[in-house]
């Protein structure tokens, strides 16, 4: 190397691994256990803690859901599931933000099947477990309204995700961290329950 030469090589930390493809027949899942780091993902657990409007929604036979519930959307994106109605809120820059982040994440792939055009996603669901007494049940996110690309930000406490196929068997089984990110594509919600 010649005197006054510099060599300036950005790493990007060596330790992240990018988003990797989960074998599990009839489903095809995609994670990435490092999708936000520690300071951003308290940071976002903070920002909509405090923003969001929690709102706690009745059952179809009148009880409480068992978690508090925001969700945001484009305009057109309302739906209604066991008899509850989801207007959405208009989009905070922080739900934006990160909407965006998990667009680039999101590998083609997951739109090939069945050949959607991939324009990203346009409503969010933000679910908020107080708790280990709240939860939610099993179930598929398989609504009309809804396409096959599902992805689930997890922040806070480490938390369990499974999903079970149709006689009840768990085919997938991870503990999803704080900062995580998981994608259901293809058919995993017409086989699988999580
Ligand atoms: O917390 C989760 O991972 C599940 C949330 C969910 O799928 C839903 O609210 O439909």
């Amino acid at each position: 190397m010649l005197p006054g030469e510099m060599l300036v090589n950005y790493l990007y930390s060596a330790v992240h691994m990018a988003i990797e493809k989960i074998p599990v027949a009839g489903a095809e899942i995609y994670y990435d256990a490092q999708f936000l780091d520690a300071k951003e993902s308290s940071e976002f657990f903070d920002a909509l803690l405090t923003k969001c409007p929690w709102r706690r929604y009745k059952t179809a036979f009148g009880s409480a859901v068992p978690r508090d519930e925001a969700y945001y959307g484009d305009p057109g994106t309302h739906y209604t599931y066991s008899r509850r109605e989801y207007r959405p809120l208009p989009w905070i820059e922080e739900l934006l933000f990160l909407k965006q982040r998990v667009e680039a994440a999101t590998p083609v792939t997951a739109y090939e099947n069945p050949h959607l055009p991939p324009n990203g996603y346009n409503a969010v669901l933000c679910n908020l477990y107080r708790d280990g007494n709240d939860s939610v049940g099993l179930h598929a996110d398989n609504e009309p309204e809804m396409g096959p690309v599902i992805a689930s930000v997890s922040l806070g406490s480490e938390r369990l995700f499974r999903l079970r196929g149709k006689g009840g068997t768990v085919v997938y089984s991870k503990s999803l961290p704080h900062g995580s990110l998981l994608i259901m594509a293809g058919n995993t919600q017409k086989h699988f329950k999580n």
